[in-house]
């Protein structure tokens, strides 16, 4: 019998007796509406459950003054129906919170969603069934519901935080809660008034509240970044955008990375000019929009600390010019975290209330609260007696309104609350292992609260529903992800949470503003746009990392984990499979040369360093070009000689430049990068002695480069890694010159094909086998193969200078860097190692593309200052009050 039949016989149940349906949805706001619509259509039985008297979620409950949307409506608005789209117009850029609650009152008419709404209703707990797989929910009021699925569709911010203040109970006066606001209103005329916070909440109601208030009193634990809204009717620009397309500016949005459809910015900080920049900022600012000025200023400003304290300090200079007074600017002026790493909010009036003779704010770092009283707020400075308290402490978000139904019992008993002690575990953020038919819409470990609600609500909810009506056609009755499946996962996270700045501040977002919470990023900071695409790929490859299983049909299970790179590295290799680029081996030595003059051209160009040098050096058969890099720190520096990349083919001295440049900025040292002769003109072992002989150059000519005498290091990437190896084989063997050490980046150290990451990672990273073979032949006959100046590996690999190998887990080189290194460590070599996951042959070298790949060049750097004998810096201290020491610059 199917799911919708039973339903359909027990329909009708008194009191006690379990209400029979195909899903349960727990919830009736943006998402568990939206479910509702979709999974009827699907054809199944429905019912949702809402603890409030009518729809709307957040948009019922927080009814404090001035509360609005941040987002522009036109983007905060489904998108599923044209019609609807069409039907309804909003009549600001932000609504109000009244008109969005409108607009959900709207769409459950529009749609005849109440009728399957069971209102004051709240889910008190659920348990898995294990004999009949079904879910079975215990209610507060009416009768329980027994259900195939399980969906929670509570919102991110709905379960408000206790106040976390003695004495709050000893208050004889007036206490509300913005996120729990009475309907009728609150009349604050001529009263004192307590706001505690300033979040967003706070920063909407505090100017609307100071209008009302004899005295209003702020007290701020934490300033916020807010950037005036500059509210009215939408923009006409944006509507006609709109208007124009909307099914292609809908679009845009669900590929955007927030969620609404700006465009992906290029342009990087140190590439503009201070009026530039200036300027970027002021049409920002002048836009009051948070996703704009959040991603539209310059592509560093959300994953580096550096382009980020520019636009920090812009906007500290606005607060300054708004508040009349120095000592309360100050005060309201955020320095403890990077901009957009904390919710920044949107304001009208916010910092000019403060002008204000009726407001007064307490800086709580100075005078910490140390009770609630009878009469008001004491602080470590004063008494402040008030009639009414306004809590504006935000929520336990995230994860607050899940656990809020207790226990959720999944297999073998476990509750959610005992799965998550470590904090929230997830496949997704949509499904949990050991918790079969669970669902949660926007939870943790999803984009939620960092994007656009309503586009992720949309896809959430579009992938579930397709996904439950493709198990059911298929006979399936359960779906549950891999534990394998569901670590993988949290490992993306983690990875993705090394590229934004969100790891540098307390938030709610960490779970750091709840006491006892478990602290850890919780939404995916990888981006709308490639989170769908990667939802997509989980139902593309089988329901990867899901374990279905029904009655009549064989269980299935395709294990794995959907994301094995890192986030950046995935999107660049994505990118450039759509170029559908000809196999670089396939143009012929000029022309491949040719392409990749032509590709680096359209690269960042590196970041300013102190000087660049051309010149050239005595070769063994004439002239090699090379080109010096200089920090801008006065010298000597000790010398590095770089070797490129290139299969002994490709490039030239200036071609790994971005890296050069970087690495000079890391290290404090000077790099000289040489030209080395190319086959196929210049066949084996003319790459191998012309790196030796500008190795022993440069180091007798240290002095008159601009460098330290003495011992040299020796880097390089790739064949260039290769060179650098023979290079230190060959002085060991040849009587100097001396080497302090080697750093050997993805190297090629053996002419075997047959370890496995040549199998594993044959095709699909941008270096390929076929790639490789193809260097080979240009650069080597076969005879030639195991000569050590081409496979050093073959080499006697004792005596060595000190190395460090960096090897990444998606290159077919990975095993011979890794092979090489081990054989130089077991001959007494000391080694370190960098075996970077989730990296492809060229992570390191794409300087400002792949993100992730700084932490990697930030050890590079230390291990070469090492071997120079310099100290160690401490890189990356991001400013005063920051907790976590930022590799992000
Ligand atoms: O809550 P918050 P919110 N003693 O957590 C302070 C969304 N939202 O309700 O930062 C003293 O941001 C706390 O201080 P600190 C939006 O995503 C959207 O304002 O922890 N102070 C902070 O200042 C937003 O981010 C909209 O040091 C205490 C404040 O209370 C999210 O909801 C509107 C304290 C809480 O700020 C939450 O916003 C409103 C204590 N014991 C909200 N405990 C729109 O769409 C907490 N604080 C426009």
């Amino acid at each position: 019998m199917s799911d919708a039949m039973v339903a359909a016989r027990e329909s009708r149940t008194a009191n006690g007796t379990a209400q029979q349906v195909d899903v349960a949805v727990v919830g009736a706001g943006f998402s568990g509406l939206y479910l509702l619509h979709r999974l009827r259509k699907a054809g199944f039985t429905t019912v949702a459950l809402e603890e409030a008297g009518d729809v709307g979620g957040t948009w019922y409950w927080n009814r404090y003054p001035g509360a609005r949307c941040d987002i522009q409506t036109i983007d905060y608005s489904y998108s599923f129906d044209p019609e609807l789209d069409k039907a309804w117009t909003w009549s600001e850029k932000y609504a109000t919170q009244p008109e969005i609650l409108r607009y959900l009152g709207f769409v459950a008419d529009r749609y005849d969603l109440r009728r399957d709404i069971r209102f004051k209703t709240k889910v008190t707990e659920a348990r898995w069934d294990e004999a009949s797989e079904r879910w079975q929910l215990t209610t507060d009021n009416g009768p329980p519901v027994s259900c195939r699925h399980y969906i929670m569709a509570t919102g991110c911010l709905s379960a408000p935080k206790p106040p976390e203040i003695d004495g709050v109970k000893d208050f004889k006066g007036e206490v509300y809660f913005t996120g729990r606001w009475p309907h009728d209103g609150v009349n604050l005329a001529g009263k004192r008034v307590a706001v505690i916070g300033t979040g967003s909440s706070a920063i909407q109601s505090i100017p609307l509240i100071a209008e009302q208030a004899a005295h209003l009193t702020v007290f701020q634990r934490t300033p916020n970044f807010a950037l005036p809204a500059h509210n009215g009717p939408p923009p006409a620009d944006r509507k006609e955008l709109f208007e124009s397309d909307r099914a292609a500016y809908r679009e845009q949005a669900r590929q955007s990375m927030a969620g609404v459809p700006y465009p992906q910015q290029t342009v990087v900080s140190w590439q503009l000019s201070d009026a530039e920049r200036r300027e970027r900022f002021e049409r920002a600012w002048a836009a009051g929009d948070l996703v704009h000025i959040l991603t539209q200023l310059w592509a560093d400003q959300a994953v580096d600390v550096d382009g980020n304290r520019i636009v920090q300090d812009l906007i500290r200079e606005k607060i300054r010019a708004a508040v009349n007074d120095p000592e309360t600017a100050a005060a309201l002026m955020p320095d403890d975290h990077p901009f957009g790493a904390k919710r920044p909010c949107l304001d009208t009036n916010y910092y000019a209330t403060y002008n204000r003779p009726n407001v007064t704010l307490v800086n709580l770092r100075q005078e910490p609260i140390k009770a609630i009283t009878a009469s008001g707020i004491t602080t470590a400075r004063r008494n402040v007696d008030v009639d009414v308290i306004v809590f504006a402490t935000g929520f336990d978000a995230m994860t607050g309104a899940i656990r809020a139904v207790h226990p959720i019992t999944g297999r073998g008993g476990r509750s959610l609350t005992d799965v998550w002690a470590q904090g929230p575990q997830s496949y997704l953020g949509l499904t949990v292992e050991g918790f079969p038919n669970f669902f949660m819409i926007t939870g943790p470990g999803s984009p939620s609260v960092l994007s656009n609600m309503a586009v992720s609500i949309e896809q959430h909810v579009d992938w579930v529903v397709d996904r439950l009506a493709a198990l059911r056609d298929a006979g399936f009755t359960t779906i549950e992800p891999t534990a394998t499946a569901q670590a993988g996962w949290n490992r993306h996270m983690a990875d993705c949470s090394m590229v934004t700045l969100h790891r540098l501040a307390n938030t709610w977002y960490t779970g750091a503003n709840v006491p006892g919470k478990v602290q850890g990023l919780m939404p995916y900071t990888g981006g709308v746009g490639p989170y769908r695409s990667i939802c997509d790929e989980v139902t593309s490859r089988g329901m990867l990392g899901f374990k279905l299983t029904g009655p009549n049909v064989a269980a299935q299970c395709n294990d794995g984990e959907v994301v094995r790179l890192q986030p950046d590295v995935r999107l660049v290799l994505n990118l450039l499979a759509s170029l559908n680029l000809p196999p670089i081996e396939s143009m012929g030595a000029q022309g491949a040369c040719a392409f990749v003059n032509e590709f680096n051209k359209g690269r960042p160009a590196g970041r300013p360093i102190g000087e660049i040098v051309d010149g050239t050096l005595p070769g063994p058969d004439g002239p090699l070009p090379y080109r010096v890099y200089k920090p801008a720190t006065s010298g000597p520096h000790p010398v590095v000689v770089y070797f490129h990349g290139g299969g002994w083919v490709l490039g030239d001295e200036q071609s790994d430049e971005p890296f050069c440049r970087d690495m000079v900025r890391r290290t404090g040292m000077m790099f000289v990068s040489v030209g080395y002769r190319h086959a196929p003109e210049h066949r084996f072992p003319t790459a191998a002695e012309d790196g030796y002989a500008a190795t022993r150059w440069i180091a007798e000519h240290a002095a008159e480069l601009g460098g330290k005498p003495g011992p040299v290091l020796v880097a390089g990437w790739s064949a260039g890694g290769n060179i650098a190896a023979v290079t230190c084989q060959l002085a060991r063997d040849r009587g100097g010159p001396d080497i302090a050490g080697q750093l050997l980046i993805c190297p090629v150290t053996d002419c075997s094909f047959d370890r496995p990451s040549y199998n594993d990672n044959a095709a699909g990273y941008f270096l390929t086998r076929g790639l490789m073979y193809w260097f080979w032949d240009l650069y080597c006959s076969p005879a030639d193969r195991t000569d050590p100046r081409v496979s050093p590996l073959r080499g006697k690999v004792e005596k060595l200078p000190p190395a460090f190998v960096t090897t990444c887990e998606f290159d077919p080189l990975r095993d011979e860097g890794i092979a090489y290194a081990e054989a130089m460590s077991a001959a007494g070599v000391p080694v370190e190692q960098l075996k970077a996951h989730g990296h492809f042959h060229s992570s390191f070298t794409m300087v400002d593309v792949v993100i992730t790949g700084v932490s990697g060049r930030v050890q590079m750097a230390q291990a070469l200052r090492r071997f120079a004998g310099l100290p160690e810096v401490s890189r990356g201290e991001p400013g005063p009050g920051f907790k976590i020491a930022a590799a992000a610059s």
